[in-house]
């Protein structure tokens, strides 16, 4: 299939009056209100660069997936190897990170399909000023290419998802090859693609052709525009891989043959799977897969980070073509991790350290380069970070911390404690431990020593010398909830 495909849908400024109409006269109120551009010193601009579903499997972090162009940007800027999604599901963690809110206060506590009454956030806070119309409220151009705020992947990619209009006034939506070859993919579950495990290698398509390609490609057209009419902006740039189904260009499956790749051992809590609440997500069809599905299944995921790596080098060389790069922020980030076979389970969402735990780079201008920090950091610290690097304040609430402290002395902290919820579950992740409450204990506790223990294998909770720690924790994850 080598016709080429309609690249992209766009919300273009032209359209804004019929869009106006349809949202009523508090957006007009909106955008007039917004003040012009501040005129003075050159601004600060904002890539925000985001992956679905990219775990810390990362050659970055030291793992077997091959990322060139993340480790390119990480040598610019700094590491953060602690740092931790809000909610390890796609619309909890992009609403809450967007917002800079926590879920329990964006009200935004599952995805839409499983539950049909799964509300946007505008739903619990309509007025909440996110953090990219933060920005278009202080006279940048805020701009989204794919996947920022949530779509149901690979059937709502060309469309808009559960997008907030507030927060851009340039939205694009690619859609490329693989959402047309749906047909083609093996899927675990015979028709489904997103929720369950499901690949392919795609023989005769190239990466201009798919759809992170696309967004790659328009994401560097709006950045010559941008730097054309010497614009301060905001602009993110969702890919949409490795999110299932994991397709990719034939090439990148072949970087990673499956006789080299090795399955994780479980432990014995991952066999009894105890507690229960912890394993909740475990599919039959999953626990059916072959060794040799496991492989395949892991040599697909690894090939669409690669693929998806290579999108992330397009966008980054053009920074570096038009002369933006000393004036522009970086950061790369997923929304979650990812369970690849380890404690027997896929995909997410989970409490364990490989689902809560994401990428984080951010390369700033005069910023701390080329280094890392063990300094625990929240997804939710973006919003309070960004904007305190473009010098602008939130009236909002938010409920992050700048890191803006760690970008400048990375042995540095500004926090001690790092919080994810799934489901009924809590769990809150420290210098050394994990803890997890699932409904406030009565399903079950677990708690790991990372320092000595990073698999997670022995579960501490139930062990007298520690209770003291897990009186601690508890006491922390309480006040959490309380807040
Ligand atoms: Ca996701």
């Amino acid at each position: 299939m080598t016709t080429p495909l309609r690249h992209a849908t766009r919300v273009r400024t032209a359209l804004w009056p019929v869009l106006l109409l349809c949202v009523g006269l508090s957006a007009i109120v909106t955008l007039v209100a917004q003040p012009a551009p501040a005129p003075g010193p050159k601004r600060l601009n904002v890539l925000l660069i985001m992956a679905d579903d990219l775990n810390t499997d990362l050659a970055t972090y030291g793992g077997p997936a091959r990322s060139p162009n993340i480790d390119t940007l990480a040598r610019r800027g700094l590491r953060f190897d602690r740092a931790y999604t809000q909610y390890p599901v796609c619309n909890q963690s992009r609403s809450s990170m967007l917002t800079g809110r926590r879920p329990d206060v964006t009200g935004v506590l599952s995805n839409p399909g499983r539950n049909p009454m799964s509300p946007h956030f505008r739903e619990r806070l309509p007025n909440a000023v996110t953090l990219p119309q933060l920005f278009r409220n202080n006279g940048y151009v805020s701009a989204r290419v794919g996947k920022l705020f949530h779509y149901g992947v690979p059937l709502d990619i060309g469309t808009g998802g559960l997008d907030d209009y507030k927060s851009w006034d340039i939205a694009v939506n690619p859609r490329g090859r693989d959402r047309e070859m749906l047909d083609k993919v093996f899927s675990l579950v015979p028709g489904q693609f997103g929720g369950t495990v499901s690949w392919l290698a795609d023989d005769e398509g190239d990466d201009a052709q798919h759809t992170d390609g696309i967004g790659a490609a328009e994401a560097v057209r709006l950045l010559e525009r941008f730097q054309r009419e010497r614009k301060p902006f905001f602009l993110g740039v969702g890919f949409y891989r490795p999110h299932t189904p994991y397709v990719a260009p034939r090439r990148y499956f072949d970087m990673y043959p499956t006789t080299g790749i090795m399955l994780p051992t479980l432990s014995a809590d991952d066999t009894a799977r105890e507690p229960k609440a912890a394993y909740r997500r475990a599919t039959r069809e999953q626990d059916a897969m072959t060794d040799a599905q496991r492989r395949e299944a892991i040599q697909a995921y690894y090939a669409a980070t690669t693929f998806m790596d290579a999108q992330v080098g397009v966008v980054l060389a053009a920074l570096d073509r038009l002369g933006l790069a000393n004036d522009t922020v970086v950061v790369f980030t997923s929304d979650h991790g990812y369970h690849l076979a380890d404690h027997g389970l896929w995909q997410k969402p989970s409490l364990f350290e490989h689902c809560a735990r994401v990428p984080l780079v951010i390369a700033a201008p005069g910023r701390a380069r080329g280094t890392s920090t063990r300094s625990l950091a929240e997804l939710v610290d973006l919003y309070p970070t960004l904007a305190e690097m473009a010098g602008l304040t939130s009236s909002d609430p938010l409920d992050g911390r700048s890191l803006v402290p760690v970008l400048d002395a990375p042995d540095r902290s500004v926090r001690d404690a790092a919080f994810t919820q799934a489901y009924n579950g809590y769990a809150v992740r420290t210098d050394r431990w994990r803890y997890v409450e699932w409904a406030e204990g009565a399903e079950g506790r677990q708690l790991y020593d990372l320092a000595a223990d990073p698999g997670e294998t022995r579960n501490l909770a139930g062990a007298a010398e520690h209770a003291s720690v897990v009186a601690d924790l508890s006491a922390r994850l309480a006040a959490y909830r309380q807040r």
